[in-house]
């Protein structure tokens, strides 16, 4: 088998007994590298240099595998990684014009790291070696791999959304993105209106489109690009759920704080584009309009803080704070709190056993390349007792998780009325819906999705 080499802005690397750290992506990339025989991985190692000019890769290996680390100037890191990755990149793609903050300098420092990313990994690449790259701080890397006559497969996975046509064209540079990912030889997209989207920008700018069933044209070249719609490890985190629900303290101290209350959970990084101040706004509608409800559910929002130091973040922070605070003390009573706020990361297997408890889970984005959370959610449940999903129709999960209530975010009378669906759901409706999305998890798990495009990457051409 050929070696395996990824690529992404951060490397999770695995603690002192070699297990990789906990999350479904980190667990399969690591079981594909391991699968291979080893392999390397290649990123930022999260630290920032005073000094720019010094970057090299610190290599170490751990288990067979090769992991090439490299630091980031302050200048690096405030242009490339909190300024277009996640200023201009990340709000556009997310469908977010109002808060993109174009800036020419931040544009150069980005594409400069994907060069300086090229000149640390080209000598270390071999011929036979296939190249999987991770993600939208990295669109330019093959491109620039090539021009140091790389010739090897190069693939690449954007985990967030593809924008329509319109929203990517407002982006200054779009050019130079859309060219840049058809220097790839498959792209790998979360769903088919992803890449759906895609194709239209091609067919727009009149550059390229489909020749084939998965095969595309453009700029000269041709590649593959489908859709690959991430997972998890479902298995093992219906165990993990299982496991904690009986054997956690906090997930007992928990259920037992509830005395009988319906719980509802959300669980989000703290970010714009998880829609959590929408979800607040309709679970505020659901109690103004089901007085009853009052003093009797409960909602968990685990949030735990992101990319503090991006403004938008911060002033987020703050904002939701403002609004759970107010619908608290609007809408509770001496023995009753409506919301419990965490705004701390909590293990992975209290989150688990918390999912489990929850008879709603409530994943509102207004947009999301898949959202894993939907899926976990799925997974903790208990088969016999199984909570309901109430979903956005714009996370890539709703595309394949049928089951699920869908909602619309920014219509907070629905999204209020569908909770109460939820909420008062019978037990047969729970178990049959619960039980099709988890058929098709146990077979779509994140492995699946990890070989799946794998096997793209190395088909023959
Ligand atoms: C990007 C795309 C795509 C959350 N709170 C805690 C915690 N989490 C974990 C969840 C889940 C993960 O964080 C979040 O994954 P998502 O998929 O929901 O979202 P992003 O971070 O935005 O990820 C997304 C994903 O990439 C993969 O391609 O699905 O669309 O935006 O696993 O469990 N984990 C722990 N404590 C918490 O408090 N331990």
């Amino acid at each position: 088998m050929n070696r395996l080499v990824i690529v992404s802005n951060r490397v999770p690397l695995p603690d002192e007994d070699g297990n990789p750290p906990a999350g479904g992506l980190a667990v399969a990339l690591h079981a594909a590298l391991r699968k291979r025989g080893g392999g390397l991985w290649m990123g930022w190692s999260g630290k920032v240099q005073t000094e720019a000019g010094t970057e090299q890769l610190e290599e170490m290996e751990i288990e067979g595998i090769t992991y090439a680390l490299t630091d980031l100037s302050e200048t690096d890191y405030n242009e490339y990684y909190a300024g277009f990755a996640n200023r201009v990149l990340w709000p556009i793609f997310h469908s977010r014009l109002d808060l993109a903050e174009y800036a020419r300098k931040e544009m150069s420092g980005y594409f400069r790291v994907n060069r300086l990313f090229a000149d640390l990994l080209a000598p270390r690449l071999q011929e036979d070696d296939v190249v999987w790259i991770h993600d939208y701080h990295l669109i330019p890397l093959a491109e620039e791999l090539r021009q140091r006559g790389v010739t090897c497969r190069i693939g690449f996975f954007l985990h967030i959304p593809w924008p329509p046509s319109d929203i990517l064209i407002a982006m200054p540079v779009y050019e130079r993105v859309l060219k840049a990912l058809c220097a790839y030889d498959v792209l790998g997209f979360q769903t088919d209106l992803d890449l759906a989207n895609f194709s239209e920008c091609l067919r727009r700018e009149n550059v390229g489109g489909p020749v084939g069933e998965r095969t595309f044209r453009a700029y000269d070249r041709t590649f593959e690009a489908g859709a690959f719609p991430i997972s998890i490890e479902t298995a093992d985190f219906a165990r993990l759920a299982e496991a904690a629900d009986s054997g956690d303290e906090l997930v007992e101290s928990t259920k037992n704080s509830l005395t009988g209350k319906q719980l509802i959970i959300g669980a989000d990084r703290l970010d714009y584009s998880k829609g959590i101040t929408h979800r607040i706004e309709a679970y505020e509608r659901l109690l103004i309009e089901h007085p009853e409800r009052r003093g009797n559910i409960s909602f968990l929002q685990v949030t735990p803080k992101s990319r503090s130091d991006v403004p938008e973040y911060a002033a987020m922070q703050k904002q939701l704070a403002e609004l759970i605070g107010r619908v608290n003390g609007a809408l509770g009573s001496a023995d009753w709190v409506p919301t419990r706020y965490i705004n701390q990361s909590l293990g992975r297997s209290v989150l688990a056993g918390l999912y489990r408890l929850a008879d709603v889970g409530l994943v509102t984005p207004l947009k999301d390349g898949m959202n894993l959370v939907a899926k976990e959610y799925v997974a903790a449940q208990d088969p016999e007792d199984p909570g309901v999903l109430v979903l956005s129709r714009f996370a890539g999960a709703a595309r394949e998780l049928k089951g699920a209530l869908l909602i619309n975010p920014y219509d907070s009378e629905m999204t209020a009325r569908t909770i109460e669906r939820a909420l008062s759901m019978p037990l047969d409706e729970r178990r049959e819906r619960w039980r099709g999305m988890m058929d098709h998890l146990l077979t779509h798990d994140v492995n699946h999705w990890c070989e799946d495009f794998l096997a793209a990457l190395n088909a023959p051409r």
